[in-house]
């Protein structure tokens, strides 16, 4: 059985790498909801009503797990969705990523998390690090127009850059971040922009941190896969040009099924 992975849109794929090179035989079946896409300035009932519906589309595909490759989904979603369906695994982003922020900070650390609106209003980053570390000092920022630059694929160039000082110039210098988390899955994208700006910033990236959890939780309920699996699926609400240049650039042109998905408003 496949393993089912969402987010709104192109950036839950920058977790994918990361899980097919940890789980080489697991297949996955990915949506990423780029009609409806930014969800990070939605209102809560909105995005739940959205997510219920690709849930239950993944569910229709007989997966065996579900990982949630969204901060705005985890932190609005994750309790609803684990209450709706017990029977599924899910796994949030935030919390693997928060454990590790614990683990490798010190009180002397200046935490930052950049998220979108709804993500930091939630505050699902800061009271997860708390709980393991109350201590830690933690800011917040969100950063509103990082993802629809990123989901038109305006990523490495000048109005990028003007973006992440706009939005990062006065929150790492006034607050002396060292220790920056990407807390949207559409961040990895800009990862090399910043490193560019801020070369000496500690960046902690969930889309990775994730793979531990989702390998652990697969171990504990005895759902890993024997055999390799040669075929991804991956569905989009809206068959974007963006959305298929990124899985492109990421798979080349092998063992990977596009196709397109489309949900009733109502
Ligand atoms: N990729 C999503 C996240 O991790 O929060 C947000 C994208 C969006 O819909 N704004």
């Amino acid at each position: 059985r496949p393993i089912g992975v969402f987010d709104s849109g192109v950036g839950g794929l920058t977790a994918i790498p990361h899980i097919l090179r940890e789980l080489p035989n697991e297949r996955l079946i990915y949506f990423g909801d780029t009609a409806r896409t930014p969800y990070g300035s939605k209102a809560k009932t909105t995005i739940k009503h959205f997510t219920k519906q690709i849930v239950d589309f993944l569910i229709s595909n007989d997966v065996k797990m579900i990982v949630i490759a969204c901060n705005t989904i985890t932190s609005t979603c994750l309790d609803y969705l684990q209450e709706l369906y017990p029977h599924i695994p899910f796994i949030g982003i935030i919390e693997p990523a928060a454990q590790k922020v614990a683990e490798t900070s010190g009180e002397d650390n200046n935490i930052g998390i950049i998220a979108t609106k709804v993500t930091t209003r939630e505050k699902t980053y800061i009271e997860s690090i708390h709980k393991y570390n109350h201590k830690l000092s933690l800011y917040d920022k969100s950063c509103p127009i990082f993802v629809p630059l990123i989901e038109e694929g305006i990523i490495d160039n000048d109005i990028m850059e003007l973006s992440v000082k706009y939005y990062l110039d006065d929150f790492i210098k006034g607050n002396r971040i060292d220790t920056l988390v990407l807390g949207c899955t559409h961040y990895p994208l800009v990862r090399k922009t910043i490193k560019k700006i801020y070369p000496n910033l500690k960046i902690v990236n969930p889309s990775f941190e994730i793979i531990k959890s989702v390998k652990e939780t697969l171990i504990e309920e005895n759902l890993l896969a024997d055999n390799p699996s040669y075929e991804n699926t991956f569905y989009a609400s809206d068959l974007s040009e963006n959305f298929i240049n990124m899985i492109n650039s990421i798979f080349g042109e092998a063992n990977v099924k596009i196709d397109f998905k489309n949900f009733d408003l109502d």
